[in-house]
């Protein structure tokens, strides 16, 4: 296996090309000809091109205008016209799918349960009703914080069948992080569970709750899921089970009419400061793009088993897991718990068992599987597979060869869709009946998305030379604003480069315009596919009471994409020690989440800063992967502090 550097030099020397199995083309839903006129139209003809694909969706009133960019960047899409999502997924399909398997479901202990779209839909309406009788109303806030199970999808769809925007934040997230997001978004509610099931031990999602609601003034009540079963605190006039108020509430809920900008979610990522950004989507762009690129990615028909391995806290499971494949009206297989639990072998033993057709999943995920050994799948039969997905981060080549021919059975296209929470939908894929792919690229971009690699000012660069990623043209499924913050919308996504969105993704097209992406440029680290800002794990550390200053950067790592290496200066007086490592590992964690946990924590009298006082990450970003030192570092204030890192790092 290679290392993500090594992997920027075997990308570069990429040269296979696998076209479309000629099976898949045949009964494929986008053909190469059908490809060229959907990218032909939407070229020729925007306006029309989306109004058309609009269709795919039902409406309860029509739009007036495809778009209205005069306020640009803020977009509004399908102006005037209204509808509900959670109508989309469910009720519009009770007619011919009511009895058809919606979610698939199985728990890490092994339990299991198979919802058809009409008991998903009888759900969520009757939790519908229990949001109304806590005084639920359109436009307030909910926070849902729950394991991956049923349940957790109906809340989503609870809260936008009733016009509440929903805040989903992944179990994987201290009480820290939920009270931040609750107080963000001034959240009046919040659904959770006991507990969820990881590697056999129970995440106490309720007792981050009470800690998280000690701090969030707005949250007014708590509705709980029993999961795990253990003892947990009801606070009385807080805390409600799920299951008593559902017993007697009415499964009729008509959805709200909801206009097409009225905003559906709010799901924080990371950027470049310390405080996560509440990126904010809304209804009828949003389902359009996840609906539309559910299709023509994965090729969706109504037979399809369909397993998307993210959990709802991502937004691959927002987007992949729950409103695209839903509105699509497909079978959706969901797994609460690790990969390698019991044993390693388990997404294959779930692949057999169901006879998934489709599997997404992210590279980090595909590299633990290589490791893990080929033994694992082997054991199995994956023959029910006919097409794959890779998402969140760049698959290198031998990752992507690995998957084709030991997942794939060397028969499955491999689809490798770019995108971020900000852009709500996949904008870069091959559609896999039309588009040959390259192992590394995720080839063109979709029909009516115009991306480009250009400089700093904006100018195309030429092929095959590294560039900034960017979008050229709103799309309906794009961001409309950071949550209570326009102005850092307008200036992180529109104010780099003139006229376009900037991603924060560099990368490049080859000689055939198929784009390679080759990663952030920004202070993002990508660690196994989740996205952590620098500032934020760097803020967490200064906060503890002996820490000076601290400067964290991402190191290649083999398995994650990237490890997570913190520079720590200590306090005056305080002694560097082993136990103080951990101590500031477990306070990164208790700020942010087990994701943020530090993989290093080097202690420094002092960290290399230019004159100006700017620390010197590119030169850290050395010293923590080994790298020799080639940069420019005369500005360096104290090169003995260099030298200092590096005889720690020898020592
Ligand atoms: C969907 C998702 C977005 C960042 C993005 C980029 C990286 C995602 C990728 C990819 C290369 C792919 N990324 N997909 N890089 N190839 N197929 O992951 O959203 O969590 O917001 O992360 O992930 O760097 O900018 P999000």
């Amino acid at each position: 296996m290679t290392s993500p550097a090594a992997t920027i030099e075997s990308v570069l020397k990429e040269t296979r090309l696998f076209p479309p199995p000629e099976e898949f083309v045949r009964q494929a839903r986008i053909n190469p000809q059908e490809y060229q006129r959907l990218h032909e139209w939407a070229e020729r003809d925007p306006d029309g091109f989306w109004a058309e694909q609009a269709k795919i969706l039902d409406w309860f009133a029509p739009w007036t205008q495809v778009l209205d960019w005069s306020n640009a960047p803020h977009a509004r899409w399908f102006v005037g016209g209204k509808l509900n999502a959670s109508y989309n997924c469910l009720d519009r399909h009770l007619a011919n799918r009511g009895d058809k398997i919606a979610l698939l479901w199985e728990g890490e202990p092994g339990d299991s349960q198979a919802w058809t779209y009409r008991q998903l839909h009888a759900e969520v309406c009757r939790l519908a009703n229990v949001l109304k009788k806590l005084g639920i109303r359109t436009g307030d806030r909910v926070t849902i914080y729950m394991p991956l199970v049923p349940e957790a999808v109906a809340a989503m769809l609870a809260c936008a069948r009733i016009g509440a925007t929903h805040s989903v934040v992944f179990g994987g997230f201290s009480a820290e992080a939920v009270a931040d997001r609750n107080n963000d978004a001034g959240s009046k509610l919040i659904i959770t569970a006991d507990g969820g099931w990881r590697r056999g031990k129970i995440v106490p999602l309720k007792d981050n709750v009470d800690i998280a609601l000690s701090k969030s003034p707005t949250v007014k009540t708590c509705l709980v899921l029993r999961r795990t079963g253990q003892p947990v605190q009801m606070v009385p006039g807080r805390d409600f089970w799920w299951h008593e108020l559902m017993a007697d509430a009415s499964p009729d809920c008509p959805p709200e009419v909801l206009d097409s900008e009225h905003p559906l979610f709010i799901l924080y990522t990371s950027g470049s400061t310390g405080k996560p950004k509440g990126v904010l989507h809304t209804t009828g762009g949003y389902l359009l793009g996840t609906a539309l690129t559910h299709r023509w990615v994965f090729d969706i028909r109504d037979e399809d088993v369909y397993w998307c391995s993210a959990d709802v806290g991502w937004v691959t499971g927002h987007s992949y897991v729950v409103y695209g494949p839903l509105a699509n009206g497909a079978t959706v297989v969901l797994y609460e718990g690790a990969p390698n639990h019991p044993q390693e072998d388990r997404f294959w033993q779930i692949i057999e068992k169901y006879k998934v057709t489709i599997f997404y999943t992210a590279p980090t995920a595909i590299r633990s599987f290589i490791k893990w050994g080929e033994e694992h799948p082997r054991k199995h039969n994956l023959s029910s597979l006919r097409l794959l997905g890779s998402v969140g981060e760049p698959i290198n080549p031998e990752a992507w060869m690995w998957y084709h021919t030991v997942i794939g059975g060397g028969r499955c296209p491999i689809v490798d869709t770019w995108w971020q929470t900000e852009t709500g939908a996949i904008l870069i894929a091959p559609i896999p009946g039309a588009v040959p792919t390259k192992p590394g690229s995720a080839t063109r971009p979709l029909p009516g998305i115009r991306a480009a690699v250009v400089d700093k000012a904006g100018r195309p660069v030429p092929p095959n030379t590294g560039g900034y990623l960017v979008i050229q043209r709103p799309w309906p499924s794009m961001l409309r604003t950071i949550y209570g913050d326009d102005e850092r919308y307008r200036q992180a996504y529109w104010g780099q480069i003139p006229g376009v969105y900037f991603t924060a993704d560099g990368a490049r097209q080859d000689e055939d315009g198929y784009f390679w992406i080759m990663g952030r440029v920004d202070d993002v680290l990508n660690v196994s596919g989740h996205r952590l800002s620098t500032m934020e794990i760097e803020s967490a550390l200064v906060h503890h009471p002996k820490v000076a200053e601290a400067a964290v950067v991402g190191r290649p790592d083999e398995i994650k994409g990237e490890g997570i290496v913190c520079f720590v200066t200590l306090k005056q007086g305080v002694t560097p020690s082993a136990e103080l490592k951990e101590e500031l590992k477990a306070h990164v964690v208790k700020d942010i989440g087990a994701l943020a946990r530090p993989d290093d924590i080097r202690f420094t009298d002092a960290l290399p800063k230019t004159r100006s006082g700017k620390i010197m990450r590119r030169l850290l970003r050395d010293i923590a992967a080994g790298r020799s030192t080639t940069g420019d570092v005369t500005t360096l204030e104290d090169f003995s502090i260099l030298a200092r890192l590096r005889e720690e790092e020898e020592g």
